[in-house]
């Protein structure tokens, strides 16, 4: 008898998008005419496309069959209603305004709620999120454990927040210059690490104590919910839907980007329990993004995000979807690269330092691994090292983040088992060939996000 079965994925195909193959003369071409960044790909020369898990899902039937019943009124769409249902729900948030993507959210909410000067702390900073903290006035400080910045610590809940950290930082600035804490879950810098449910109930008393608000930024919370089903104590009889709606209701507000757990290609929203935050929220949303009832989505997508939500909270989808990132993970580290570990909840992250030890973090070991996985074999991946931590805006200089990370990010729901022994193969070939590999320097750098757009050439 088979001692363990395998799991496969809760569906079957129904449509197919062909992809392009290309050869390595092609790639060298497009890999420089793109400035060796991954970002400025066309996506036509990719062929197994892991740049990022958002907004890359493949909706359901019942999703599509949801664009459907779009209901594209200016003012009130039934689709709006349904989805502040369901964020009622599934999430426990009182209050919803829909936004174009999170980060749409993160601006409203950094604008409301920070003043000049405050201090935003958070389990490591993410690009977008930092950025809209600091537009605001606000300055980041990292809160989270010291075994998320260390790629070998097998901590399960690498997303916790280190209490002390947090209440050296009420000591010393005071608790009034600290607007709020922001909680990732599935923290995305860390590499898809969770945040435990016992260290969000001990972060809520600390908060209460100083009248700290908690501010979620929940694009990952479904995937978060199924490491706390699988490792901690107490709650592997409880469902992933319960799981979430728990973490959801131990904060204040939220930050969403629909684009990744609620299984849709465009969306997100800013969710809050204040009537006050609600308020000055809708007086923005029509500034910003649109208007209230549909804060710059058609109705047909808010109806895509509704019906999404309810299939990322499944049991049986969370765990074919971690599955498949931890099934690449575990080929990765059985051929000896270096990855972060324990393998994260949304792409496996690939540890550059380790993997090219020749290069200095100011030869961007992140941006040239992941230019030359993509020469290696058309697969697309993320640099998320010193290129994304971008500059301080005071002195200018390059934030130095501990980890050197390209992110081999895996969208829901869209490639097959095969495709990730492809994309294992492949980095198993760079990795024997890493001897010869040489650095990036930047040609242009621009001044906000400089990863996305950002050009490189290859050191001599
Ligand atoms: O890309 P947006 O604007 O819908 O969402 C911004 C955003 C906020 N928080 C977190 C944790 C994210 O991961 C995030 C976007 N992430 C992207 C685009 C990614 O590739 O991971």
């Amino acid at each position: 008898m088979v001692e363990k079965r395998s799991w496969a994925e809760p569906w079957k195909i129904k449509m197919v998008e062909p992809i392009k193959m290309t050869t390595k003369e092609e790639r060298l071409e497009y890999i420089k005419e793109a400035g060796y960044n991954t970002f400025l790909l066309k996506s036509e020369d990719v062929y197994i496309d892991l740049l990022t898990d958002s907004g890359t899902n493949a909706m359901s039937d019942r999703q599509w069959a949801g664009l459907m019943m779009g209901d594209e009124a200016y003012a009130g769409s039934r689709n709006f209603y349904h989805l502040e249902k369901t964020i009622k729900e599934y999430y426990s948030y009182k209050h919803l305004i829909p936004t174009h993507q999170g980060r749409g959210a993160e601006h409203m909410l950094s604008q409301i709620m920070i003043k000049e000067g405050d201090y935003v702390p958070g389990n490591m900073y993410f690009t977008t999120t930092r950025l809209h903290q600091e537009l605001a006035g606000g300055k980041f400080v990292d809160v989270i454990v010291d075994e998320a910045h260390d790629t070998e610590s097998l901590h399960p809940f690498k997303g916790d927040v280190d209490l002390n950290k947090m209440q050296n930082l009420i000591d010393k600035v005071g608790a009034e210059n600290i607007p709020y804490v922001c909680i990732a879950t599935a923290v995305n810098m860390a590499g898809g690490q969770p945040i435990s449910l016992s260290n969000l109930k001990d972060l809520r008393k600390l908060c209460d104590k100083y009248n700290i608000d908690i501010v979620h930024d929940m694009t990952r919370v479904a995937e978060n919910a199924y490491f706390i089903q699988d490792r901690e104590d107490g709650y592997a009889d409880k469902s992933i839907k319960e799981i979430v709606y728990e973490i959801c209701s131990l904060t204040d507000h939220a930050t969403m980007s629909s684009k990744k757990d609620a299984l849709v290609n465009i969306g997100g929203f800013l969710a809050t329990n204040n009537e006050d935050v609600f308020v000055k929220a809708q007086n923005m949303v029509v500034m910003y993004e649109g208007l209230h009832t549909y804060g710059g989505m058609a109705g047909r997508d808010m109806e895509a995000v509704a019906i999404g939500i309810k299939e990322s909270v499944e049991d049986d989808h969370m765990k074919s979807r971690v599955g498949q990132v931890l099934y690449l993970g575990e080929r990765l580290i059985d051929m000896g690269i270096p990855i972060i570990q324990p393998i994260g909840s949304h792409g496996v992250f690939l540890d550059a330092k380790k993997f090219l030890p020749h290069l200095t973090q100011d030869e961007l070991p992140a941006q040239t691994l992941a230019s030359e996985i993509y020469i290696e074999s058309g697969v697309r991946t993320m640099e998320r090292g010193i290129v994304s931590a971008g500059r301080n805006k005071e002195t200018g200089e390059h934030y130095r983040p501990a980890l050197e990370l390209v992110r081999v990010t895996i969208p829901r729901r869209v490639y097959t088992q095969a495709h990730m022994d492809v994309v294992a193969e492949s980095i198993a070939d760079v990795f024997a060939r890493r001897d010869n590999i040489k650095g990036l320097k930047f040609t242009y750098e621009p001044e906000y996000l400089r990863f996305f757009q950002a050009r490189f050439e290859p050191l001599q």
